[in-house]
């Protein structure tokens, strides 16, 4: 009798990399999954796997490189540019507010419309796990009380994920304001054949139980996502920024809300070396972190206050973007291994 040979697994490896140069280079390898421009100086290329992003970097930005395990497939389908390496998928759509249905424009629905084709794409390619979501919305707090962008974005989302999310299940994400004044939400995501496992901070409550004063939809995201387990994946991490609790705290210093959003790193590292006990109680140089910087004038300070804070060897960029309430001035996201 012959054993049971068990099924290939594909390997499940990515990879974040910050690189000067052309797109070109990394667009030629054959296991790079995307390549991300950041603001309206970064090249423009035509293959899926390109994707320039609406915010713009403190002084020259890096390009982002994700790689997954060759060979990578990629191409369009509709609204929608992807890439898969048989494991992994990287997805793209960017929609027009003004595009929805009898005339509709605004966020709710777009978000509403986005978040339905992106689940039915998933679905349809057989990656049905989405690991990593970044949301990129214009005037994000514009409107006031319940009217505001970022909380009829949260609707239409929850509702585009189909009504009643499963909290178990949702996805590390980044929801943060482009400040280029183009009434178009970008989403781009990381996806998966198999679960990653979702992760909460204790030092926050989660996003997905805010209270009602934030609006009547919390928002639907995990604090971070754990990899797939026997994976060369890092741990996701989702925007986070100097809330303890529900709660906004030193709404008058970028540089006491950098501290914040630091220490609520350092909680959620502790509660994922509790799962994962290899990966680093602190960030160093497999760490990648984007910076979101609210104020134009205040991108300088927290770049020189990061540099004291992390030195030299944590790769990061630093962006000019709003943070999705009117009093957090920085936020970070990124990866860590
Ligand atoms: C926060 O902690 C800050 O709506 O997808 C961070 C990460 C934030 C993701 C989202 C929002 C989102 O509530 C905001």
């Amino acid at each position: 009798m012959s054993a049971v040979r068990p099924m290939p697994m594909p390997a499940l490896h990515w990879s974040v990399d910050y690189l000067d140069g052309s797109p070109d280079d990394a667009l030629a390898l054959p296991d790079t999954l995307a390549v991300i421009g950041f603001g309206s100086r970064a090249p423009v290329r035509d293959d899926p796997r390109y994707l320039r992003v609406a915010l713009e970097p403190h002084g020259t930005a890096p390009l982002e490189v994700w790689r997954g395990s060759g060979p990578v497939l990629r191409g369009r389908d509709g609204d929608v540019a992807w890439a898969e390496d048989g494991a992994l998928q990287f997805g793209a759509i960017e929609l027009d507010e003004r595009d929805g249905e009898q005339g509709q424009s605004d966020i709710e629905s777009t978000a509403d419309r986005l978040y339905r084709r992106l689940l039915e794409f998933l679905e349809q390619r057989g990656y049905p796990h989405l690991l990593r979501v970044w949301n990129y919305l214009d005037g994000i707090t514009i409107g006031e009380g319940d009217e505001e962008r970022y909380r009829q974005f949260c609707v239409g989302r929850a509702r585009g994920l189909g009504g009643h999310v499963d909290t178990q299940t949702l996805p590390a994400a980044t929801a943060i304001g482009r400040v280029d004044g183009a009434r178009r939400l970008q989403v781009y995501w990381l996806a998966a054949r198999v679960p990653g496992t979702p992760l909460e901070n204790p030092r926050q409550i989660s996003a997905y139980r805010y209270p009602r004063q934030y609006g009547p939809q919390p928002p639907s995201f995990a604090r971070a996502m754990l990899p797939p387990v026997n994976s060369t994946m890092p741990l996701m991490l989702s925007g986070t920024a100097a809330i303890v609790g529900h709660e906004s705290q030193h709404a008058g210093s970028v540089v006491t809300q950098l501290d914040e959003t630091l220490a609520n790193f350092d909680s959620l590292l502790a509660a994922a070396r509790a799962q994962r006990p290899t990966l680093p109680a602190h960030f160093g140089p497999q760490s990648r972190l984007k910076v979101y910087v609210r104020n134009d004038d205040e991108l300088e300070q927290v770049t020189r206050e990061l540099d004291a804070r992390l030195g030299p060897d944590v790769p990061r960029v630093v962006l000019h973007a709003a943070v999705c309430r009117r009093e957090l001035r920085v936020e970070i996201d990124g990866v860590h291994a």
